[in-house]
């Protein structure tokens, strides 16, 4: 037993010690938590951990994804993506300025708080196609936050203008960037990294893309893209990387671990693996550990699109304290095979928060509350499918039918 979370697994038992007194866990401590068979001591362990800083409140966001192209020069490299075309590929698409504007006008009428963007390697857009349209949103969407662009994303740009990570950071900081997404860190180690990204933007240059952002006062969330190849051993030493950059610059807004969907790619057929995306049991693992080794990296996200809103509910008493929002249109993993649905609506996620036993609060990119709830609010109308003041999920569902080229 630890602070009445009760553990099964021996290994656990020093673990539990150690969180009970807030004192850091080492490596081999973070290889027995992803190598135990007691997911409820794990879980229970992180939701401590979680409990003592956020209590019951569980963050989402009024958010719109947007993926600009999916041109990219690495389409051939990143052997786990699905989402990625050469330039004559069937199904490449690059959305003119106007097309994403038009897109974004589903923010227009409804509570978005956030773009979130993200897209290939186009050999040919230059920075300036991407500060035009953080200008274009911001002109017509002056109080939305933009998140944008992977450290991939960055390093791509800098390289083909010829400058500095800074000066493309800094350049699109001045046109409305608020902050960067996690995206593009895969798994660090070189041995996976050869396997299933070789070539492609190494841990370094992933960490020193952030720690430039985080310099300019551009906060940023971290990732882990598991269950492929990688060991647990990879795992660890992965978000080990995250927790010393963390200490060095506190920058670290969220962590959110990817879960690998195997079809129509490369890596999927290689591994036999189409069809069969990671389990629940490994979903709620990654978020717990996450919970227990970051342990200087305030939020830890839960991506429904990805592992469904069920696990993403149950998450909610596994460590995690944030769920990923809105979301309108999503392209990269359901080209991989998620199942998923393309959006919830506000209203729904309001529902599976409040389901867990938990107290929602809408934030903006920068966790600052935007709504809180009262227990007996009238928040959501089974019959409108929505809150008062959010888009009807007719609305919605309009929108949804906006997005493929
Ligand atoms: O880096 C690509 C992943 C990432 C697959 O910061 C895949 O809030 C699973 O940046 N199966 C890009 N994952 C997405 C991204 C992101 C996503 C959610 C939240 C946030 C955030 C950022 O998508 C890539 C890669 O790791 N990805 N293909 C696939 N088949
Ligand atoms: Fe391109 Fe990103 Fe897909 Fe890699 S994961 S091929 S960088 S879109």
């Amino acid at each position: 037993m630890s602070g009445g979370v009760p553990v099964r697994d021996p290994r656990l038992e020093p673990i539990a010690a150690k969180v009970e007194t807030g004192e850091r866990l080492t490596r081999e401590d973070g290889l027995a938590l992803y190598e135990t068979f007691d997911l409820l001591g794990l879980g229970g362990l992180a939701d401590l951990v979680n409990r003592r800083v956020n209590g019951d409140r569980v963050f989402f966001s009024a958010n719109q994804h947007i993926n600009p192209t999916n041109v990219c020069i690495l389409r051939k490299v990143c052997v786990f993506c699905s989402y990625a075309r050469t330039p004559k590929e069937d199904g490449a698409y690059t959305r003119s300025l106007e097309e994403v504007f038009a897109e974004a006008e589903a923010a227009r009428n409804s509570p978005t708080t956030e773009f979130h963007i993200v897209g290939g390697l186009h050999p040919k857009l230059p920075l300036s196609y991407y500060t035009d349209m953080m200008r274009g949103l911001k002109e017509r969407h002056p109080d939305v936050h933009i998140k944008a662009l992977t450290a991939v994303e960055i390093a791509h740009l800098a390289r083909i203008e010829r400058t500095t990570i800074q000066e493309v950071l800094h350049e699109l900081k001045d046109a409305g960037l608020t902050s960067l997404p996690g995206g593009g860190a895969e798994v660090f180690g070189e041995g996976v990294r050869a396997t299933i990204a070789d070539r492609k933007l190494i841990a370094d240059d992933w960490i020193a893309v952030h720690r430039a952002a985080h310099a300019l006062g551009i906060p940023s969330n971290c990732t882990l893209l598991y269950g492929h190849v990688e060991t647990a051993a990879d795992r660890i030493d992965h978000l080990t990387l995250l927790r010393e950059l963390q200490d060095e610059t506190g920058g670290f807004l969220t962590y959110i671990p990817l879960a690998y969907h195997p079809d129509n790619n490369e890596l999927g057929k290689e591994l036999d693996r189409e069809g069969t995306a990671t389990t629940g049991f490994e979903d709620l693992k990654n978020i717990a550990v996450g919970r227990l080794y970051l342990d200087n990296v305030p939020h830890v996200k839960t991506h429904w699109p990805m592992v469904t809103p069920g696990v993403s509910q149950v998450a909610l008493s596994f460590g995690c304290d944030d769920v990923e929002g809105t979301v309108v249109y999503e392209r990269v993993y359901h080209d991989a095979g998620a199942h998923t649905p393309m959006m919830l609506s506000y209203g729904e996620l309001v529902r599976l928060i409040k389901g867990a036993e938990k107290d929602p609060v809408e934030r903006n990119s920068l966790y600052e509350t935007v709504r809180t709830f009262e227990p007996d609010d009238p928040i959501f109308d089974p019959e409108q499918g929505s809150v008062p003041g959010a888009p009807a999920d007719a609305d919605l569902v309009q929108l949804v039918g906006t997005g493929r080229a």
